[in-house]
């Protein structure tokens, strides 16, 4: 007991607990019950951003997750801000980056007899299905255990989202000081290294070592888990090709002559052994199935969570542990078995060639309305001498095109629509690596994929933040609709002026019709390291429907009849 009986609450207890594990930063939307603890936790030297809408805020803690390696923080109202941070949190899952999403709730007496509260909901049974965990604190003395619950759920293992729910009834409820200080808990090593077992690191090399036409594939799982130095030494001792997914890209510079990107096809098509380096074997990977795929090729996979082998082929040597100590130990064992390819090497460089002098003519074309193709090359030049940028890149064709033109040199640098293929990323994403790393960002957005989120410009605005948005302008989802006809499903509003919006804000607006100007406008508005919109217009029918996947749209059985 205190002398004084001096008295702590819960609002006092969040912030003091998310302090003691390190958490500096926290994205959300104000309001009741949270506002109070928004205010507490700014004031006790908490940095706060505050969103238009709780998923953006909850896409900013997603990548804060993916670019720290340490949870992701969003705080949300009850029921529907709650529900819109939800999408974020389920995403995350999906894409295995660490987050919590912590939402105020209901008294429980009225939500569990549904009496009808303000925002009423059981948030924890909505929230269950979506996470990888979820937890509710009830009582003031246990907010510490809550929290080290949730720090650890969503950086052990296979990183995810975690949602904590915080009754409105804990934050106001008083407690003793010293009793909450000593309820409290630090998590120590939430992350613990899992280093493999020596006989599947034995199996991985056997099997590689007997590769004629090795390949190796890197994830985003090998980019979370920061082992660049251990994958390069692993490549370049082996000589193998390597391609990575899009947000591995990276990993090794583009231009290292060992990628295999510009050969793609060939590339998996013909490869005897694959490694799967973080790396899901899901729709991004055609699920390993023909045509892209050969079914002869074997896999080595290493991933932290076991239950993903087999998901999709038969993988004939698994490794489980965090993919950094593996590379450590697949280095320590390697022993110069692993042999490279010269045959095959030069079979790979000869298509990257052939490829890339086939790219050069459509990358080269310099149309009016721009296209896709020229308006990136336009947005590469002027990134040419900024290796220091994060890209953010959502949309159809812009997302499929910026993956291919726009190389990248540093690990971690590229963020992007990612397994779900979702739209809405954009502003979340580039606020939140703004504010996790200080540098410049660039947001390459599709016109319908910037609407999801287009409202965070005001954020970016009132936070100074040095991210250049920049807009394929092609009126319509995916492409515009002709002149004077009616808006189809597709469509959006022809001519939109986006750039006048960011002014609205004081930000600065670009609106640009032609490569020089787009180059131009960019290195202006990256050496201003202020907010700044660019409107790119694009040729209305340039793109295609889908994007590359079009291949997934259903095609009715009805139609092929006779
Ligand atoms: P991509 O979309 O880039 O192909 P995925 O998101 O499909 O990548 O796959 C990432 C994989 O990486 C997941 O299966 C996940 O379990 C795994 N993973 C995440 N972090 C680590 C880590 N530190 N070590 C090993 N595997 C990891
Ligand atoms: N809603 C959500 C949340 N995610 C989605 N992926 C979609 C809808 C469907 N969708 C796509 O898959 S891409 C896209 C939508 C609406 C936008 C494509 O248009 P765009 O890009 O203007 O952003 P391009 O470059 O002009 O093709």
């Amino acid at each position: 007991m205190s002398d004084a009986g001096e008295m702590t609450d819960g609002f006092h207890l969040v912030v003091e607990a998310l302090k003691l594990n390190g958490v500096d930063t926290i994205y959300g939307v104000a309001g009741i019950p949270i506002t109070d603890l928004l205010r507490l936790a700014q004031n006790e030297g908490i940095r706060y951003f505050g969103f238009r809408h709780e998923q953006s805020a909850g896409n900013a803690a997603a990548i804060h997750g993916f670019l720290t390696a340490t949870p992701g923080i969003c705080m949300t109202v009850s029921a529907p801000g709650f529900l819109n941070g939800l999408v974020a949190l389920a995403n995350a899952t999906t894409n295995c980056f660490p987050m919590i999403l912590i939402s105020g709730s209901s008294d429980r007496n009225i939500v569990d007899l549904e009496q009808g509260d303000y925002e009423e909901m059981d948030q924890l049974a909505v929230a269950r299905p979506h996470c990888k965990a979820a937890y509710r604190v009830n009582r003031p003395q246990d907010i510490g255990t809550g929290i080290a619950r949730a720090i650890r759920a969503a950086l052990s293992g296979r990183p995810g989202g975690v949602y904590l729910d915080l009754t409105a009834e804990v934050l106001g409820s008083a407690l003793d000081a010293e009793a909450g200080k000593r309820s409290l808990v630090r998590v120590v090593d939430p992350a613990p290294a899992a280093p493999p077992a020596p006989e599947s690191v034995k199996r991985a090399l056997d099997l590689l070592a007997s590769a004629e036409r090795p390949l190796a594939i890197l994830g985003k799982g090998a980019a979370y888990a920061r082992a660049e130095a251990e994958i390069r030494a692993f490549l370049e001792a082996t000589g193998m090709p390597f391609l990575p997914m899009s947000m591995a890209k990276g990993l090794l510079p583009d231009d290292h002559p060992q990628s295999a990107a510009a050969a793609r096809s060939y590339a998996i098509g013909n490869a005897d052994v694959v490694l799967l380096a973080g790396a899901r074997l899901n729709w991004l990977l055609s699920h390993g199935r023909a045509p892209l795929w050969n079914a002869s090729t074997k896999f080595v996979q290493l991933d932290i969570a076991p239950t993903e082998f087999d998901s999709n082929r038969a993988i004939a040597a698994p490794v489980a542990g965090d993919i950094r100590s593996t590379f450590a130990a697949l280095n320590a064992a390697l022993a110069g078995r692993v042999k490279r390819q010269s045959g095959w090497v030069e079979e790979i460089d000869k298509r990257k060639q052939q490829n890339i002098e086939r790219m050069a003519a459509r990358l080269n074309a310099d149309p009016s309305p721009m296209n896709f193709s020229s308006a990136l090359r336009a947005v590469r030049n002027a990134l040419a001498t900024q290796p220091d940028v994060y890209i953010v890149n959502e949309g159809a064709n812009t997302l499929d095109f910026g993956r291919n033109i726009i190389d990248m040199d540093k690990p971690r640098h590229r963020l992007d629509s990612g397994t779900w293929g979702v739209m809405g990323i954009g502003m979340g994403y580039a606020v939140g690596a703004a504010a996790v790393t200080g540098k410049p960002v660039v947001a390459i957005e599709g016109d319908s994929a910037f609407g999801f989120s287009g409202m965070e410009i005001e954020t970016i605005c009132r936070y100074g933040l040095p991210v250049t948005t920049i807009i394929f302008n092609n009126n319509g989802v995916y492409r515009g609709d002709p002149e004077g006809t009616a808006y189809t499903p597709t469509g959006l509003i022809r001519g939109a002026r986006y750039e006048k919006i960011i002014e609205a804000f004081g930000g600065r607006g670009y609106h640009c019709t032609d490569t020089a100007s787009l180059t131009g406008a960019l290195a202006e508005a990256l050496a201003s390291k202020q907010p700044a919109l660019i409107n790119a217009v694009i040729d209305p029918t340039a793109g295609t429907e889908s994007g590359h996947i079009q291949s997934l749209n259903p095609k009715s059985a009805a139609a092929a009849k006779p």
